[in-house]
């Protein structure tokens, strides 16, 4: 995570004011409430800025306005809505309610503080790639914050294609530490296909949701498993092996065999800001059994004395890559800014 630098006060105004203008031009388009129908149940299929599509129980999508008072609205929201009269300018209804939800993903947002980006998820795929380079540090953040809302992870291998025999030996043996505690690993390439059949059966009747940097192929391969489906994805720049920023808000599509699937935007990481350290040493599944049992009670599991974790490590139980990982996610902490910390801390 990289540090921000602070914004200067005529950098902060010129914000405000920018947030200001902004707020004003929502107000362009207004819908008589008088003319609204009868509140209905809807799903949200993506979100713009003061706007939203709903898709109601017959399949069909409509845009409409937020109620100012609506705290947030994410991709999956269930909501109540009333459509319109008229057509107006594109929207045709208005979103009143969000029902209490049963799951939410979250990343970090330096000036906003922790921000849902999907809800009522139950499955999440955490795609990743050999352009950009594999990481499996980052594939171990999303573990976490997966882990942390209840929701075990699928791993995707996108790209394989890219690999000689030699680097694809390479890479599943880095990535075999996963599948050595469980978690389940696909080898996946939208160009040739290999393991497409098996990833679309593991997405089939239930909501899932692609994470993932930019640029690793999570619209690509919403495409792939979904032929009906156009979701724009975009080049990776040769020289940089970043990814552009293609998709700018998650989608929600629907498999026509039952089961939905968000594509979501190149989040660079969920928030793990709101963690304990010792909620962040759960999340590392593999930790869990000798959690509890280091001769500290506040044991860092870094150098001190009798920590089982350490010896854990030492005896290949724990893949010391995992046990750094841990170090910086919670060394990272110490730079989170004060203001995203939980209420009570
Ligand atoms: N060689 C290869 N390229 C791929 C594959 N999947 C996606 N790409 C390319 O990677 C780039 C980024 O893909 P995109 O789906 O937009 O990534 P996203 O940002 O994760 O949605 C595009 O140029 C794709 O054509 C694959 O399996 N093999
Ligand atoms: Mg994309
Ligand atoms: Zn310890």
């Amino acid at each position: 995570m990289t540090k921000k630098k602070h914004l200067n006060k005529g950098q902060k105004r010129r914000v405000s004011d920018n947030h200001s203008r902004r707020l004003r031009q929502k107000d362009n388009v207004q819908i008589d409430d008088s003319l609204l129908g009868p509140p209905q149940e809807g799903v949200v299929i993506s979100r713009f800025g003061q706007h939203a599509d709903i898709e109601d129980g017959q399949g069909t999508v409509h845009r409409c306005n937020l109620r100012r008072t609506l705290d947030s609205l994410v991709t999956g929201d269930r909501v109540v809505w009333r459509p319109g009269a008229d057509n107006i300018q594109g929207i045709s209804g208005v979103v009143e309610a969000v029902y209490p939800r049963q799951t939410v993903l979250t990343r970090p947002d330096y000036y906003d503080g922790i921000k849902p980006v999907a809800a009522n998820i139950d499955q999440i795929v955490v795609v990743s790639s050999v352009l950009p380079e594999l990481s499996c540090h980052i594939i171990d953040r999303y573990l976490v914050a997966a882990e942390d809302v209840g929701m075990p992870p699928i791993i995707a291998l996108n790209k394989v294609d890219l690999l000689t025999d030699g680097q694809r030996q390479q890479a599943e043996q880095a990535l075999q530490r996963y599948q050595d505690i469980g978690y389940r690993l696909l080898m996946v390439s939208c160009e040739t296909g290999e393991g497409l059949l098996e990833l679309k059966q593991a997405l089939s009747d239930k909501t899932s949701i692609f994470v993932g940097q930019s640029g690793v192929g999570k619209s690509s391969l919403v495409n792939a498993v979904m032929p009906h489906v156009e979701a724009v994805t975009g080049a990776v720049s040769d020289n940089s092996g970043l990814g552009q920023h293609t998709t700018t808000t998650a989608r929600l599509y629907h498999f026509p065999s039952g089961g939905s699937l968000i594509d979501s935007p190149g989040i660079r990481e969920f928030s793990l800001w709101h963690l304990e350290p010792e909620r962040v040493a759960w999340c590392f599944r593999e930790f869990r059994d000798y959690l509890g049992g280091c001769r500290f009670r506040d044991c860092t599991h870094g150098a001190d004395p009798g920590c089982l974790l350490q010896q854990a490590k030492k005896q290949g139980d724990i893949h010391p890559e995992r046990m750094e990982s841990y170090h910086r996610i919670i060394d990272a902490m110490a730079d989170r800014p004060t203001r995203h910390l939980p209420k009570n801390a």
